[in-house]
């Protein structure tokens, strides 16, 4: 088991996973999705009690740490993981749904957030521009989706689009797993921080056809988040991206929509400390725990939503 006290190293969450898929061969399997621009397997998890074999369940997908400076988000996924495996108090949502769980996206920035810049973004692409004075990707402007309207073209941008839609290996991954599996993913939440938001499809303002049901269980799944939360600090807020934002192009959860998948989510998790700074993304060691517990609140009032209309 893995306790939420702190932040955990790339290396130590693979271990975990590779623990995992050994220990409880009868729900977890650890899946290689592609290797990142520097090299590294980028691994995720499929939960299943049934192998991912029975197509009468719904599956939810949850993916978080495409930007390297976020870590709370990859925190609360950990603790889905937990919460799944582990210490399992939810048999309905093991036994009922397959789930698909990529911790951490994008693995070079990751480790750069920790050895080098503790505020970096992006991947870390290189080859863009001369002499490397700027690199990286913002991954959340690379999926195609309107790619390249509501983005930057500037390498030393933080929200560059890359070359070309799924120019980089690590959006590769979510591509597709989203398209391996679109028929039966029914949720895909993207876990992003800072400003307390669940935010839907699309980024551009536009409105998908189900905008109002994507409102409904995202009220639904902010409401869950702040029913554990102190009175004090209830601050979910839910919109689509474009319009509650800011107007962006390029976002995996557009790409999810895009391709099917009915409730497609950016769930930004809040700064520790109420900040409005880029201070927000720091994360305090007593905030972890419950930052995942209320985030998993979240995701199981999605999740069950999903189970009882499939
Ligand atoms: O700008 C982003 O990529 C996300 N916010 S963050 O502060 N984590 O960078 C919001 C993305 C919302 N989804 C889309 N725009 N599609
Ligand atoms: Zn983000």
């Amino acid at each position: 088991a893995l306790t939420l006290d702190r932040v955990y190293r790339w290396e130590e969450i693979e271990e975990y996973m590779v623990h995992l898929a050994r220990n409880y061969p009868d729900k977890v399997t650890l899946v290689n999705g592609g290797t990142s621009f520097e090299g590294r397997p980028i691994n995720y998890l499929r939960i299943s009690t049934t192998n991912f074999q029975d197509p009468s369940k719904p599956v939810v997908f949850v993916q978080s740490l495409l930007h390297s400076r976020e870590w709370i988000g990859q925190a609360a996924t950990l603790y889905a993981i937990e919460k799944l495996v582990v210490n399992n108090t939810d048999s309905d949502l093991i036994n009922d749904i397959d789930w698909i769980i990529l911790p951490t996206a994008n693995p070079d920035g990751y480790i750069f957030s920790h050895n080098s810049d503790r505020f970096w973004r992006k991947n870390r692409k290189t080859g863009l521009f001369i002499a490397d004075l700027c690199v990286g990707v913002d991954l959340n402007r690379n999926y195609d989706y309107a790619w390249g309207t509501e983005s930057s073209d500037a390498v030393c941008e933080e929200n560059f689009h890359g070359p070309g839609p799924f120019s980089e290996p690590e959006t590769a991954v979510t591509k597709n797993i989203l398209d391996e599996h679109k028929d039966r993913i029914e949720m895909f939440l993207d876990i992003h921080s800072f400003g307390s938001y669940v935010l839907y499809p699309y980024g551009t303002g536009e409105l998908p056809p189900n905008a109002l049901d994507l409102n409904l269980v995202g009220v639904l799944i902010g409401d869950a988040i702040d029913a554990v939360k102190l009175s004090a600090n209830k601050n979910y807020t839910v919109g689509n991206s474009g319009l509650l934002l800011y107007p962006s192009s390029g976002g995996s959860d557009d790409y999810a929509r895009k391709v099917g998948i009915p409730y497609s989510y950016c769930l930004e998790l809040p700064a520790f400390r109420g900040s409005s700074s880029i201070t927000g993304f720091l994360v305090d060691p007593e905030f972890i725990a419950q930052a995942g517990y209320e985030t998993w609140e979240g995701i199981k009032a999605g999740a069950r939503y999903v189970l009882d209309s499939y």
